[in-house]
């Protein structure tokens, strides 16, 4: 990528995220802070603590008169804001001493910083303590100045210790960055002395300013501002722009009223899903269940296939039909009273605002077609039988019930009412105790729902009939019972036949299942939107405000990686 590409693309990147900056209050004002299209001198900003020498060393790379340094160089921390020099065609800019104690300089220190293509760290042969450390690894690391800043040492006179240990002492401060910064000791008071000493022999006066330091720091400053403003500030944009885009992060970090509110929503919605997802693994956990009953069941019968007349036992083919209707029965139990918990868990977070779900009324394979009138062939018997035999949940009276109840709204809420007087009835009606709360008491969600049930309990019975009906046609069995061969296709085929029955009855129980949760759910939500309505809204503007921030930041990052 060529440096005049690497430009326009940041610069375009810093429009996108004005726009997205502009789009919230929030983030507003962090606008002016964006990089625009700069051609002014490259900046070397000096950071360092207050006294470390930084004006001294202006003073020392601009030849400053004895005069002039007076003005500059002081004691005490004199420099508050960010003061330009041009030089060798950059611009030096003198900041404020950093850890000062002093926040404003401090605040000052950090625009100069965040402003600048390059650093000047300053420090001296006291060597940095830890605050200040730690301040010029954020400067080479996190605010990305590693290849563009030297190291300068300075006041390398005052100290009596060893140059090679001194500098060894820093080198180990910088850590990973020891080879990639320059160290430069300097003494820029010598330098200034030597210049302005009347009194020193010429060669004295050599000596000093050889040894001040202050000619390699001049290379070295030539040396890394040498890309020009075109090679180097788009690099230096780019990091700003990361750091103005991390600003902008950091204003949406919620608080107050709001954060109360984006986290009551986000509670909310981690109920509500906590109580769908219950529901949903016990809907497919049980619609398994009953499709591996129906395929044992089915598996029982093809195996109990008489060799002598091809035909399922009727003792057989009762047990088959009573499993068939306990394993639908079992379902409903267990998915209305895992919904019932979903709603009980609801209740006790939310209260009355919570709708009650509506009464699980199983009508997978509701029956539309009208029941034939029981002709007593032996499976036909054998239901009936099986519902005889079910006194305890009613069905006996159902099975006798089930024509009228066919397409006849009226005639099923009689029977409700009749069933619910009986305790068989209340069984049938009501498994789980879904629906009524004792001997002629309906509970709030009514008579209407017991209808229901009533027609869908005979859908039950129904659907058994329907799948049981092959079993039934043994005839062309009988005819073949001879040949072993046709027997075991007749098994085969029952094999099939219910394993097609189990299949469909589970796609049909998780479908109908999932139709009734979710229209719950939605209820759910409907009623608990005011509580959460202004903690959703909060969070989706923030998620849309941190999307676009983040994306920008990504590109931008993608872009100091290129151009490092
Ligand atoms: N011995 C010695 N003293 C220095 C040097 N540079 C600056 N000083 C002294 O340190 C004090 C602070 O210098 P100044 O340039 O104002 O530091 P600043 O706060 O970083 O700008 C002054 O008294 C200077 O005379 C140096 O290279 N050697
Ligand atoms: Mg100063």
């Amino acid at each position: 990528m060529t440096d005049g590409r690497l430009d326009a693309r940041v610069l375009a990147l810093s429009a996108q995220a004005k726009e997205i900056l502009n789009a919230h209050p929030r983030t507003r004002s962090l606008t002016a802070s964006l990089p625009e299209a700069d051609t002014s001198p490259l900046r070397i900003a000096l950071l360092g603590p207050y006294s470390a020498g930084k004006s001294m060393l202006i003073a020392a790379l601009l030849r400053l008169p004895a005069a002039e340094i007076e003005k500059l160089v002081d004691a005490a921390p004199k420099t508050q804001e960010a003061t330009p020099y041009p030089w060798n065609g950059v611009t030096l800019v003198d900041l404020p001493g950093t850890l000062a104690g002093n926040n404003e300089h401090s605040a000052a220190a950090r625009r100069g910083v965040r402003g600048a293509d390059a650093l000047m760290i300053v420090t001296t042969s006291e060597l940095p303590g830890e605050a200040e450390t730690e301040a010029i690894l954020q400067a080479l690391d996190a605010d990305g100045f590693a290849d563009r800043s030297v190291v300068v040492v300075n006041k390398m006179s005052a100290e009596n210790s060893d140059r090679e240990v001194i500098l060894d002492e820093i080198r180990k401060r910088l850590g990973p960055f020891a080879d990639r910064v320059p160290v430069i000791p300097t003494d820029a008071r010598d330098y200034v002395d030597a210049g302005n000493d009347p009194e020193l022999t010429e060669e004295h006066r050599e000596l000093l300013v050889a040894e001040s330091g202050i000619d390699a720091l001049t290379a070295e400053l030539r040396r890394i501002t040498a890309p020009g403003v075109e090679g180097m500030r788009p690099k230096a944009q780019a990091h700003e722009l990361i750091r103005v885009l991390e600003d902008a992060e950091q204003r949406w970090e919620l608080d107050g009223e709001e954060l109360d509110a984006a986290r009551t929503t986000k509670k909310a919605e981690e109920s509500i899903s906590r109580a769908r997802t219950a529901v949903l693994d016990t809907l497919e956990r049980e619609s398994e269940i009953a499709a591996s009953r129906i395929r044992t069941a089915g598996n029982r019968a093809a195996d109990s296939v008489s060799e002598k007349n091809g035909a399922v036992p009727v003792d057989i083919a009762t047990d088959v039909t009573e499993e068939l209707i306990d394993a639908r029965t079992d379902f409903d139990i267990r998915f209305s009273s895992s919904v019932r918990a979903a709603f009980d868990a609801l209740v006790a977070e939310y209260g009355d605002a919570v709708p009650k779900p509506e009464a699980w009324v199983n009508d997978v394979d509701a029956p539309e077609a009208t029941l034939a009138a029981p002709t007593e062939t032996p499976y036909e018997r054998a239901i009936r039988e099986a519902a005889e035999k079910a006194e305890k949940v009613g069905a006996k009276k159902l099975h006798a019930l089930i024509e009228k109840v066919a397409g006849e709204p009226e005639a099923a809420a009689k029977i409700a009412n009749w069933l619910n007087k009986t305790r068989a009835g209340q069984k049938v009606l009501d498994a789980g105790g879904k629906i009524t709360d004792g001997v002629d008491k309906f509970k709030p969600w009514g008579r209407i729902k017991a209808t229901k049930k009533v027609a869908g309990a005979a859908g039950k019975v129904q659907w058994v009939l329907a799948v049981m009906s092959p079993l039934i046609d043994g005839k062309s069995i009988v005819q073949d019972q001879s040949k072993w061969m046709a027997i075991k296709k007749h098994r085969q085929a029952h094999r099939d036949h219910f394993a097609d029955a189990a299949l469909r009855q589970r796609t049909d129980l998780t479908d109908t299942g999932e139709q009734h949760l979710s229209k719950w759910i939605a209820e759910v939500e409907q009623s608990l939107s005011s509580l959460t309505n202004r903690g959703a809204e909060i969070s989706a503007a923030r998620e849309t405000a941190l999307e676009g921030i983040r994306s920008l930041r990504d590109e931008a990052e993608k872009l100091v990686r290129a151009g490092d």
